[in-house]
């Protein structure tokens, strides 16, 4: 069985840096009949949508397994555990609250916390509530302050059950695949909602920060943003530029308004009607301070100009990809790290999300799933280097705990470092899990 291979001096080996493993309510919990609606669902039983036609109902039922699940982080001798909660789980339609979707939740939190286990807590992980996207969703600036609402319930529920709050996970994903290129929930392509959509979501952001921070001041409360190198396909003056371009449309757009207050100069490029509507004291609630930035990885990103002056995607085609096709770029983690730390002021950084999908196969009662084990070692050395180079980065979360929904690829993607077997729900650690369990126990 292949191991995880870090020196013993490395700064990721040392006893203060936070390993954990991560999932998001939507694509683990199922039990749909004890919570409202959401946007997914409704994405769900539109036909065509979701690749194998599945949905997330049962998903791995965790919300009846969940005692089990702590059994299996624990067992993994992880110091966190980052979940999401579900709006619709703990809040009805007319914004009372859900006190057995609350309890879930508390329950859940009192037994990680019985366990030493730190919990992350992400507020919104794309599962909006269908009666919210009925008004509007996103797009609609009420959703914002109804946003924050949720955030105060919560934070006076949870008490200091909670290690660290985000607010958001990856909004990227929510404005430009949900609302602008209409591949995730609620399915819309339209580059204007897309742009005020993103706008509404970081406004969202920061009013339930300022909530977090009043409710919760020994919490670390930041936000999830994801991010992918953008290459340029040649050494064109126009590919260079077209990369440019993606890098601040796809990445700058989130972060450097919450550090500067301002989106990247590339919104002046936009036309007016496809610029978003930003009311005054909006970009100032946007930079509230941050106590940590959540910074997801999986890939790098190679554009060419196209003929609209624009940039388009270059899909990788060459090995190594993984089951999703997105090619394996250990060193994409290092540079973004380090281009971050060039251009921010920081806050402690903590890796939320990193890890792969592959054709897994369960034969006699194992998962050899050695190019995981090989994709988790290349990219913990890469965060070792961008730490070694001086990025604040404090710890790394595994994506993902389980097997679970992959949102428009439905089941047939495995990220998990346990395998899920759906019909029966057997959970079965993968060789991945293992390496990973033995690289947490061997800390200096
Ligand atoms: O499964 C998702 C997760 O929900 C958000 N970040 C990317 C993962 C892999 O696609």
């Amino acid at each position: 069985m292949n191991k995880i291979t870090i020196a013993p001096d490395s700064p990721i080996m040392a006893k203060d840096f936070v390993f954990g493993v991560a999932t998001a309510a939507f694509q683990i919990e199922g039990a749909a009949d004890l919570r409202e609606p959401c946007i997914w669902d409704t994405f769900c039983a539109e036909p065509g949508r979701i690749k194998d036609g599945s949905n997330g109902l049962e998903a791995c039922d965790h919300l009846h397994r969940w005692q089990q699940d702590v059994e299996l982080i624990a067992g993994l001798g992880v110091d966190a555990y980052r979940l999401s909660v579900s709006w619709g789980r703990v809040m009805y339609r007319d914004g009372s609250v859900n006190q057995a979707g609350l309890d879930f939740y508390i329950q859940l939190l009192n037994a990680l916390k019985a366990r030493g286990i730190k919990a992350f807590v992400t507020l919104y992980h794309w599962d909006l509530p269908q009666y919210l996207q009925d008004e509007g969703g996103w797009l609609n600036r009420i959703t914002a302050y109804k946003f924050a609402r949720y955030a105060e319930v919560i934070s006076q529920a949870f008490g200091d059950r909670v290690y660290s709050y985000a607010t958001l996970n990856e909004p990227f994903c929510s404005a430009y695949l949900g609302n602008e290129a209409g591949i995730h929930a609620p399915g819309v392509q339209n580059r204007q909602w897309g742009r005020q959509v993103a706008h509404h979501l970081l406004l969202a952001h920061g009013l339930a920060l300022q909530v977090l921070r009043k409710n919760a001041p020994g919490a670390k409360n930041g936000i999830v943003l994801n991010f992918s190198p953008c290459h340029a396909a040649s050494d064109s003056a126009a590919d260079q530029r077209a990369a440019d371009m993606a890098n601040q449309y796809h990445n700058h757009w989130y972060i450097q308004p919450l550090f500067e207050g301002r989106y990247p100069d590339l919104l002046q490029q936009l036309p007016a009607a496809e610029s978003p509507t930003i009311a005054p004291g909006d970009m100032e609630i946007i930079a509230t301070p941050l106590d940590f930035l959540g910074v997801n990885y999986y890939t790098r990103t190679v554009y060419r100009a196209n003929s609209k002056g624009w940039f388009s995607d270059v899909p990788p085609t060459a090995p190594p990809l993984t089951d999703m096709g997105w090619e394996i770029y250990p060193q994409g983690l290092t540079d973004i790290l380090l281009e971050l730390k060039q251009r921010y002021p920081l806050p402690p950084i903590y890796i939320t999300e990193n890890g792969a999908a592959f054709p897994d196969q369960l034969a006699q009662g194992q998962i050899c799933d050695d190019a995981r084990v090989a994709y988790y070692q290349q990219h913990l050395q890469a965060t070792a280097e961008a730490i070694t180079a001086g990025v604040p980065v404090k710890g790394y979360f595994a994506w993902s705990l389980l097997d679970n929904f992959e949102w428009a690829e439905g089941y047939a993607k495995r990220f998990g470092i346990v395998y899920v077997d759906y019909q029966t729900q057997q959970r079965t650690l993968k060789h991945s899990a293992i390496a990973l369990r033995e690289l947490f126990a061997s800390r200096r």
